[in-house]
Formats: C-alpha cells, structure tokens, sequence
C-alpha cells in the first residue's frame, strides 16, 4: 500500500464504504478500515472530534472523525496513511491533516469532493526529486543561468563581471513547490572527457531527468558541426544506458544576433535541428529585456514535474475561463514565473510586451512591499490594457507576486479577478 488520502463512512449494514480516495490508485484494504472504525467507535462516552494515529504494516496512520456529528450523520472518517520515515515531520503532517479534515467536513456533495481532491495532494508529503545535467561547451552560460533561476543573481552582474569557469561537476540541491531538484553544472572544458569516459558518463548521467544541452550562438556559427556532434553523442549516451532522461537544447545568447534579422535567423535555425533531432528547443538570453524566455523554458521544463503546478494551474484555468482576454502568472522571490495560464483569446502579440513591462516592474514593487504596506499595484494602459500585481507572500511556498493581465477587463474587474484567485490560492497554501 502506497500513501494516500481517503474518507470513508461507516453503513451499519454493510460497514466501510468508501468515498473519495487520492490518489486515485490508493487501496486502502477493508481489514484497515474496519480496525479505523472500531478505534473511533470503541469510546462510545466520548463525543468530541478524535485524531488517532496507528501503525499497519510499517505505515503511519492518522485518522479522523468527528463524533460531535455522528448522530445526524454517521461515522465519516477521513484517513491520512503515510511511510514510517516522515515520522519527523509528524507534528507538522498532523497540524495539516487537522485543518484539511476539519474543513472537509463543513462541506457536503460536490463542494466536498471538489475540496478533497484540491487539497488532498498538497497535505499528501511526497517530495520527488529530480536531476537536471546542464551540459556544453565553455563559456556557452551554463553556470549563469543557473545562478540567475536558482540563486535569483542579478542578470547585469553575470554579464559586466563574468564568472570563473566551472570545474568539475557541480551539484545544489533546490526546492521547486513540491519538488526537490538537484542541479548539476559541469566544466565546458571537461566535457569531452565526460562524454568518452565510462566512468564519467555514470556518474553525470545517472539519474537524471533532463539534460540540457546548452549551446550559445557564437559557437553554433563557429562549429556547428561538433555541436551536431556532440548532441549526437549525449543521445547515444542516453539510450546506451537506458536512461529515461529527457535531452532538450538551449539555444543561448540570442541578444548576439542582429535584432533586425534575429527572427527570421531563429526560425532557420530551429528548422536545421528539428530536421535532426526530436528535441525541444528553447531561444534563451539573459539580457534583461530577453529574460523572460529563459524563465518560460524553466517554468514549462519544471512545471511538468510538478503536480502541486499542475493542480494550482488548474485551480486559476477554472477561474479565469469566463473572463475575456486574461493572462495570469505567479512568481517565486527570483521573479521567476513558476505559474503561468491565459485565456484562448489573450492576444499573443501582448505576452511577451506584458511580460517586460512586469520584469520592469518586479523591483520596484519588491521595494514597495518591502517598505511600505502595499499589497498590490495596477497599471492602466492607455489603451484597455490594464496589469495588477498582487503581493502573496506566501513564503514557505517560494509564491511572490501574483500578476493578472488583461486587454478586456477594465481595473475595477480585473482587480474582481485577482481577489478571486488570491482567494484561491490562500485557502489552498495557509
Ligand atoms: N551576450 C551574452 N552573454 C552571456 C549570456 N549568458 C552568459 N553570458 C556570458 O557568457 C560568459 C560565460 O558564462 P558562464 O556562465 O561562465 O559559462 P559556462 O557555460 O558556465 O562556462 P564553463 O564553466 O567554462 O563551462 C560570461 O561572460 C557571461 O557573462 C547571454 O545570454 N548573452
Ligand atoms: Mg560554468
């Protein structure tokens, strides 16, 4: 039996039954659930709400019920079934458990379900780890961009004072909402080393669950044909050891091709590696006023791992959907995008506009929230545009500012908006 969440009701007539579990495989046997019951109902004197924790076959069990409401409604207990070693982080795992059981039980029908399968997850611990391999030649910004993504590093200082050139392989470990992601920078100038030796290519590809190649547009001009190469070989490492990993390509320094026919030049490029490789590609830079795509290529890269993302999106996908021409994203501390979601109709000729204007924005409004009580800003267009940046501080899930933009919506309703999904997000994450 894996982890999971359930709520079952007692019949007198044909005992356990089940009615909501996440995740949706979890098997709870029925042997457990009748033992849950006869805890709670062994006290029959006592009438207040009951946490009980068990143990079943090397599993934690916490179960709840509130016997304040078994008169008018029978026994509803919802159970929490966890692995042995998060034990340490009981007191806390309790704490949540309450608080979700509490308010699942205020709730009936659909409101109830909608509720459970919400929350479920989020008080369900389970952080999976994953493996990100940064890989390429010297110089290409490997290490940059992960001091920019991971360590929140001010662009202007990677560009005006250059860093020393990685040795080895280097590993950090960061959490991203309910992942913990393991960062390993390697040495440009050892990577032709890493990928002949045996000895070298276990120890830097194991594990991992996506390797990005980085490449830098002077080399690509320069080599091109190594570096067709090179990915070539990453490939045949990855498929000789079997690897489930996911090889995707940054094509880096973007703001080194002339802005007049940069354009058309990507569009050629992205043509020529397709034509080779099933990859995907991201056109990344981090010049300031290009940065917002290396933070998307992030953003989509980590986002598929995650399913407290998933979950979360899908929470704003809901509310969003009736609104016209809404656009809606949420940063972590680094004023990297990790949620992002619009409506069909947002025009796409305002994503990447909106997106510069609130990376103009971030610092300012970090200033503002930091010194002085302001929790949220709005920007009026001229024309309909109209922006509203949310302070969530909601730390302990690295959420910052959550930003709605709209080209329909006037500033009174998209402020409508934004309250919605701030609501939202609280009642999910406090
Ligand atoms: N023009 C431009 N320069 C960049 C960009 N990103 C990084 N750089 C510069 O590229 C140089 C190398 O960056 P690093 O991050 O050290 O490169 P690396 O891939 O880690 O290099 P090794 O550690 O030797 O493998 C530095 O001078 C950076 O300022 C970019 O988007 N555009
Ligand atoms: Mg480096």
């Amino acid at each position: 039996m894996s982890s999971g969440i359930a709520l079952f009701n007692w019949d007198s007539k044909i005992g356990a039954v089940l009615e909501l579990q996440y995740p949706r495989t979890f098997n709870v046997d029925l042997a457990l659930l009748n033992k849950i019951y006869m805890t709670h109902s062994y006290e029959q004197v006592k009438k207040d709400e009951e946490l009980i924790e068990i143990s079943y076959e090397n599993k934690i069990i916490l179960s709840y019920c509130d016997k304040t409401r078994v008169p008018d409604f029978g026994y509803e207990i919802v159970l929490l079934m966890l692995h042995e070693k998060e034990k340490p982080n009981l007191f806390k795992i309790k704490e949540h458990f309450l608080k979700f059981a509490k308010n699942l039980f205020q709730l009936s029908g659909e409101e109830r379900k909608t509720f459970f399968l919400q929350n479920a997850e989020i008080i369900l611990p389970k952080p999976s780890s994953k493996k990100i391999l940064l890989l390429g030649r010297a110089g290409t910004g490997k290490t940059s961009i992960t001091k920019i993504i991971f360590e929140g590093w001010p662009p202007q200082k990677l560009l005006s004072d250059p860093l020393e050139p990685t040795r080895g392989l280097i590993p950090s470990v960061h959490s991203w909402f309910d992942l913990e992601l393991g960062v390993f920078d390697s040495a440009g100038q050892e990577l032709n080393y890493l990928l002949h030796d045996a000895e070298e290519q276990i120890k830097a590809f194991e594990n991992a669950d996506v390797i990005i190649y980085i490449v830098d547009y002077p080399t690509w001009m320069a080599i091109k044909y190594d570096v067709i190469k090179e990915l070539e070989t990453i490939q045949s490492i990855i498929d000789k050891l079997n690897l489930k990993t996911k090889l995707i390509l940054f094509f880096h320094k973007i703001d080194l091709i002339n802005k007049e026919s940069r354009e058309q030049e990507l569009k050629s490029i992205y043509k020529e590696i397709k034509s080779l490789f099933k990859i995907k590609i991201y056109f990344t830079s981090i010049y300031p006023y290009l940065i917002y795509l290396l933070y998307n290529s992030f953003y989509e890269i980590l986002s598929s791992f995650s399913i407290q993302t998933a979950s979360l999106k899908d929470s704003i996908d809901n509310i969003i959907e009736d609104f016209p021409k809404v656009m809606c994203f949420i940063t972590n501390q680094f004023n990297n995008i990790v949620i992002q979601t619009m409506t069909p109709d947002f025009p796409l000729s305002l994503i990447n506009h909106s997106h510069k204007l609130i990376i103009q924005l971030n610092q300012t409004f970090k200033e503002m929230t930091d010194n002085d009580e302001i929790s949220h800003l709005i920007i009026s267009g001229k024309k309909n545009l109209n922006i509203i940046m949310y302070d969530l501080n909601i730390s302990k899930y690295d959420l910052k500012n959550l930003i709605c933009v709209s080209d329909a919506l006037n500033a009174n309703e998209l402020l409508d908006l934004a309250g919605k999904i701030q609501l939202t997000i609280n009642a999910i994450y406090n």
